[in-house]
């Protein structure tokens, strides 16, 4: 894949900018980078803080494969995310489902992943990456402070965020392929190793109702196997929390 980066100084959202890019044509790989976010935002709506100091980007891609296939994109952007932060700083990661990466039980990234597809066909996806980089955890808002944590605050000093950007478009690009080629089952056992969910007693929100029980297993395309009271439910997407 070819990468070509848009970088900005300040942007609402890198998402946006990418959607609306995407729609203008640009090309899979087309990367969009901005020093500030400000309005950077989480799923449903969540506000991401997204200060100067931090990685905001959002990848263009254009996979040729169903719609339905496509949902482990936000697995893979996280995994590509916790193997460039061992890789670089040797920092120990976990991935919580479906979007978060953890140090010590505290975010450091999010992904936001947006798709525009017919019924069979992906038109594109912007895959969003916030990483908190070279920030102060000392600048979080009073109410994200406590779930939050930083490469800058990890490894006490700051970090290149070119190198970072290079070697995880590098490392996204070779699990992409994988994906591409050979679908999600072996990066799936290369996520669940790094998962911090899996064996967990969990509480998982979705549109239409809540469940607890222990997440036991991710599915072919990237759904969380829980084993409840009533048996094993297969979620597709919701908000999770480690209890
Ligand atoms: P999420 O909905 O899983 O998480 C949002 C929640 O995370 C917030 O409600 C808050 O509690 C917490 N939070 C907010 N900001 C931060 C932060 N900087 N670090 C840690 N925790 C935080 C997660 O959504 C998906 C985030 C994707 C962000 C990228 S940045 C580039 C792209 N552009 C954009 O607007 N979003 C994506």
């Amino acid at each position: 894949m070819q990468f070509r980066i848009e970088h900005f100084s300040e942007v609402d959202s890198t998402n946006d900018v990418a959607k609306r890019l995407a729609i203008e044509g640009a090309p899979e790989g087309t990367v969009v980078i901005s020093e500030i976010q400000k309005k950077g935002r989480g799923r449903k709506g969540r506000e991401w803080f997204s200060p100067k100091g931090g990685v905001w980007m959002s990848i263009i891609l254009r996979p040729k494969m169903s719609p339905s296939q496509a949902a482990p994109l936000t697995l893979i952007a996280g995994l590509a995310v916790a193997k460039t932060l061992s890789e670089l700083y040797n920092l120990k990661c976990k991935l919580k489902w479906p979007n978060d990466v953890l140090i010590n039980e505290k975010k450091v990234c999010g992904v936001l992943t947006e798709i525009s597809a017919g019924i069979d066909r992906i038109d594109y996806i912007v895959a969003g990456i916030g990483i908190n980089a070279n920030i102060d955890i000392d600048s979080f808002p009073g109410e994200f402070r406590g779930v939050a944590t930083t490469i800058k605050n990890e490894l006490n000093k700051e970090i290149l965020r070119d190198e970072l950007v290079e070697q995880l478009l590098e490392e996204f690009e070779k699990l992409y392929k994988i994906f591409q080629k050979q679908g999600f089952s072996k990066l799936k056992e290369e996520w669940k190793k790094s998962a911090s969910t899996i064996g967990r007693k969990v509480r998982i929100i979705t549109d239409r109702r809540t469940i607890e029980g222990i997440a036991r297993d991710l599915g072919e395309n990237g759904e969380l196997f829980v084993e409840t009271q009533e048996g094993i439910e297969k979620i597709i997407s919701g908000d999770c929390i480690h209890l």
